[in-house]
């Protein structure tokens, strides 16, 4: 008998069904954002820093310089994934011959980039980018108080969608396009009414044309580096946007609450008002500081308030996270694999069971069968999985990336850092 054969036994025992799980998961698309790639800088080579609170610690050689580097070392990393994936790139990822301010963006200064997901057969979502930005310097935008700054901005929003509605007539698939703006305060604010006011007169305006193939959302957060004491698009603001305006759907962003809030429970809460939920998963560590993504106890419970709803075309998973402290491509794979892992990890969980026993008052059968279904062998069927989707298993994936280090990647930024020679890993 295979390891897998001896799993299947394993769980079948417990009442779950591999294959089915299987057959699921390969269904499921996560959406990998382009911007672990290279420590979100874009293309637009102005000398902005990143701006906006946000911030990538670390210096791990080898990061991508320019469209042809972002997108080898995608396609290195996404063939270490298995299932399928979608690509979300940023406004400031454009591919432009002159430089275009962001107010002036059109679908045209995507077409390489549609050109890239066609080929591999990936949806494109898409983020119009308010921060690393001259008018955004003050980390004020949609809610800035001068008008003519904010009518910039509005601009870029309404620029971005007319791209993301492009994306989805190209591609035959949605485009979740979500705005995050950095508007906050670094000390305690004079007025905390009137920004929220003018934000949500800004996003009145940019949502104001229904496009066909967009999914629109907002994306709240609690607070950004340098913006501690006030953040204009909170939580509780863009949840009432949302609930305001048909067809704006509200972003969860797993980093993006206080530390004992959980963004698991948050999902099923805008299930039963919202036909949409998306998601950015990060490894949270208290402030928004975008690790990679692991596969601990708040990611399976994500998974599992995604599966046992069975939410899969509802919730729509995309990963955010930039570490710039180790090989930009294993950060990518480890993320993304881990989600598919969680997501695994709940389809293989005997979930009608659990959810009657909840219901018949059951709790000692509930808590029992929640407890022995957790060492269960999921890394048979994960292995399995991997497989079948043509990709490494766990222990195997590594190697090609130490490989990609090695021929490409330390050859890019030889003379950033004089310890490194080529040929020789890091690590
Ligand atoms: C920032 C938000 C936002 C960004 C990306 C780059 O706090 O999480 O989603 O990470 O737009
Ligand atoms: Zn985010």
């Amino acid at each position: 008998m295979s390891r897998y054969d001896e799993a299947k036994a394993a769980y079948s025992h417990l009442g779950v069904d591999t294959e089915a799980a299987i057959a699921r998961l390969a269904k499921i698309p996560v959406s990998v954002h382009c911007w672990q790639g290279d420590d979100v800088c874009g293309f637009e080579n102005r000398g902005e820093t990143l701006s906006g609170g946000l911030q990538a610690t670390g210096d791990y050689p080898g990061k991508a310089r320019n469209p042809g580097e972002l997108m080898a070392d995608f396609d290195t990393a996404m063939s270490l994934v298995p299932g399928p994936k979608r690509l979300n790139i940023h406004a400031s990822y454009a591919i432009t011959d002159e430089q275009v301010d962001r107010d002036a963006l059109k679908p045209e200064h995507f077409e390489r980039w549609v050109e890239y997901a066609r080929k591999r057969k990936l949806g494109l979502d898409f983020n119009p980018t308010f921060f690393s930005h001259p008018l955004a310097s003050d980390s004020l935008t949609l809610s800035h108080p001068n008008a003519a700054i904010r009518e910039f901005w509005v601009n870029h929003g309404i620029a971005c969608r007319k791209v993301a509605a492009y994306f989805a007539a190209e591609l035959g698939t949605y485009c979740l396009c979500n705005v995050w703006i950095p508007d906050g305060y670094k000390h305690t604010p004079a007025d905390r009414l009137g920004p929220r006011l003018r934000l949500k007169g800004s996003l009145d305006r940019i949502f104001e044309e229904k496009l066909p193939g967009v999914i629109d959302c907002v994306e709240s957060k609690v607070f950004g580096i340098g913006l501690e004491s006030c953040t204009v698009g909170s939580s509780e603001f863009y949840t009432s946007y949302a609930a305001t305006h048909p067809g704006v759907y509200n972003l969860l962003d797993n980093g993006h609450y206080h530390p004992t809030e959980m963004v698991s429970d948050k999902i099923p809460a805008l299930l039963a008002f919202f036909e949409y939920v998306p998601l950015h998963v990060t490894k949270a560590v208290r402030w928004d500081s975008d690790h990679v993504v692991l596969l601990d106890d708040e990611l399976r419970e994500i998974a599992m308030e995604i599966i046992r709803n069975n939410a899969d075309s509802r919730v729509l998973i995309g990963l955010d996270y930039f570490d710039a402290s180790i090989n930009r491509v294993a950060a990518w794979v480890i993320g993304a694999r881990n989600m598919k892992k969680a997501l695994l990890c709940a389809l293989l969980s005997p979930n009608e069971e659990l959810r009657s026993f909840q219901d018949k008052g059951c709790f000692t059968e509930l808590l029992a069968a929640s407890e022995d279904i957790k060492t269960a062998p999921l890394g048979d069927v994960w292995a399995e999985f991997c497989r079948r989707e043509g990709v490494p298993e766990d222990g195997d994936w590594f190697e090609p990336v130490r490989k990609y280090e090695r021929d490409v990647l330390l050859r890019r930024g030889m003379g950033q850092s004089p310890i490194l020679v080529a040929g020789e890993s890091p690590r």
